[in-house]
């Protein structure tokens, strides 16, 4: 295998010097003698160029610009008997080097490396390495999660191995280990992120996670759930995509007022008890494409509300108000393939399985089986914590894919597991949550969503300080002896949602459970005019 590499190594080589490009230390990988890794090949990154990701990688390849000089390096491991895994490091020149390694995740069930990621790491002057996790396909395709070597792979392997290998490779370009080690990835990134943590501590020193996915045993049998009373588009209870924002207005003109400015923003979701009758047809609303039947009512307050079965049992949490702007992609559209190919293929393994049969046993049988180690669902994170490692979790509470309650759910987990060690106080000292007003599913939504994280789209804060940006406030809590950590973040929104048109408003965004609170004097637009009061439970 590693001659095979070696010469299409130096094929690629011969091809770049014919070019007649300056190489750099680029070249002086191909001597690498790598332990954990073959080179499938290695390629300067021009300053300037643009670049739209290579075939197969279907998932992620929109148009990166600018790119930084760079060496781009392709590697493949061997994860199993039967079973590979790529992944691709872009290390920055070592003038533009920041000495640090960052490694990035995926999204859905992709399936293919996560280029805007890197590049938004490489810019920033990150040695970023991204894996394809073991396989090639869509973020909504699930039909290949029967194979069970991939699955592992997926759960949690090929990011672990990649992890290791790449590390390697910047040792090896460098001649110098990077000096920190930092992991940043939302919703199936923020699932690896909890993995990494759980499973393999010494990883990195800090992880950022967003939106994360990270009881997949649960979650896609939520999302069968809603589409129960969604499909076939025939039955009475189906909401119209052009309902959606009709159905948002109603709410917001209940709840934005809530926190003291009516700005199109709900603080605090949970604060937002919503009734969809104000919208029943016939009262007062005679335009019946602009109203709700009872049964459309019933199915507004399934999705609003968590899922429990017999014995107190949870299978999820609801979608919070203010999100319904966005409900399409579950809701309209097709069924949700992501959830019913999944528990088709890797929980029940039946092709033929009817998903409107899925119940609380159903939910059983995956967590007894947790296919691929899927879940990073243990709240014993004291393996972690030991090591020194720190985590930042985020959430949109306009999250319309995954609700924003569940990251509520599971840190409250965690607090309560460490309340049982009694050392509840010693969570915050590693492990924080901040929840996001208006942030949608990773990026976009109606707020300050602009927060230094990944699946952002490389759109950075107003500031890249420590408290604009999430990824570098982590670094300055894991480097900076005398950093206590994050308290209150600063979001950023653009207006149109583009750097160059400038900033419209900042917001505050607080620790969980807190709420940002307008001053109630200042420019509502400038976060300065925000607090977060403690509501004292942590
Ligand atoms: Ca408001």
């Amino acid at each position: 295998m590693k001659s095979f590499n070696f010469f299409q190594l130096s094929l690629i080589l011969g091809q770049v010097q014919a070019l007649n490009y300056t190489l750099g230390t680029c070249s002086g990988l191909s001597n690498a003698n790598l332990q954990y890794s073959s080179i499938r090949f290695v390629t300067p990154v021009i300053a300037g160029s643009n670049f739209t990701g290579d075939a197969p990688e279907t998932s992620y390849n929109t148009v990166q610009t600018a790119l930084p000089s760079a060496c781009r390096v392709a590697c493949e491991i061997q994860t199993s008997q039967n079973s590979t895994a790529r992944f691709e490091i872009w290390l920055p020149m070592k003038t533009a080097w920041n000495s640090r390694f960052l490694a990035v995740g995926n999204g859905g069930w992709a399936g293919g490396i996560n280029y805007p990621d890197i590049v938004m790491g490489l810019k920033q002057g990150f040695a970023t390495m991204s894996t394809d996790t073991g396989h090639n396909s869509t973020q909504n395709d699930a039909t290949w999660t029967g194979n069970a070597e991939e699955m592992i792979d997926f759960g949690h392997r090929a990011l672990h191995l990649a992890t290791i290998a790449a590390k390697e490779v910047v040792e090896n370009f460098y001649n110098l280990n990077a000096s920190y080690s930092y992991y940043a990835g939302c919703s199936t990134g923020g699932r690896q992120g909890w993995s990494e943590v759980q499973r393999y501590p010494e990883d990195f020193d800090g992880v950022l996670v967003g939106a994360p996915a990270n009881w997949m045993t649960h979650l896609p049998a939520w999302d069968i759930r809603v589409a129960l009373e969604q499909f076939p588009s025939s039955k009475p209870s189906y909401i119209n995509s052009t309902m959606w924002p009709t159905i948002h207005e109603a709410v917001l003109a209940q709840c934005d007022a809530l926190d003291g400015v009516v700005d199109g923003l709900i603080s605090d979701p949970t604060r937002c008890n919503f009734h969809p009758e104000v919208l029943a047809c016939g009262n007062g609303i005679s335009n019946s494409s602009a109203c709700l039947n009872p049964a459309q009512i019933a199915n507004l307050h399934r999705v609003w509300t968590p899922w429990w079965e017999a014995n107190n049992t949870l299978i999820y949490e609801g979608l919070s108000p203010g999100s319904e702007a966005g409900y399409t992609f579950l809701m309209n559209g097709a069924t949700p393939q992501f959830g019913i190919d999944f528990f088709k293929h890797a929980v029940v393994n039946d092709t033929t399985w009817d998903y409107s049969t899925i119940n609380g046993s159903t939910v059983a049988f995956a967590d007894a089986i947790n296919p691929g180690g899927i879940n990073a669902y243990d709240p014993d994170l004291r393996p972690f914590q030991s090591a020194g490692g720190k985590v930042i979790e985020y959430h949109g509470y306009q999250d319309q894919v995954i609700p924003s309650l569940a990251s509520g759910r599971w840190y409250d987990t965690v607090y309560e597991f460490y309340g049982g060690l009694g050392q509840a106080a010693e969570l915050s000292d590693f492990y924080r949550l901040f929840m996001v007003p208006g942030l949608e599913h990773c990026n976009g939504g109606d707020g300050a969503w602009v927060t230094g994280a990944a699946s952002q789209s490389g759109i950075l804060p107003a500031e890249n300080s420590t408290n604009h940006s999430l990824l570098y406030s982590l670094i300055d809590w894991v480097e900076n002896t005398n950093s206590s950590g994050p308290e209150t973040m600063i979001g950023t929104k653009y207006v149109g949602d583009v750097t160059s048109a400038g900033v419209k408003f900042t917001r505050p965004y607080c620790r969980w459970p807190n709420i940002p609170v307008y001053n109630g004097k200042g420019n509502v637009s400038l976060a300065e005019s925000w607090s977060c009061p403690s509501a004292g439970v942590y």
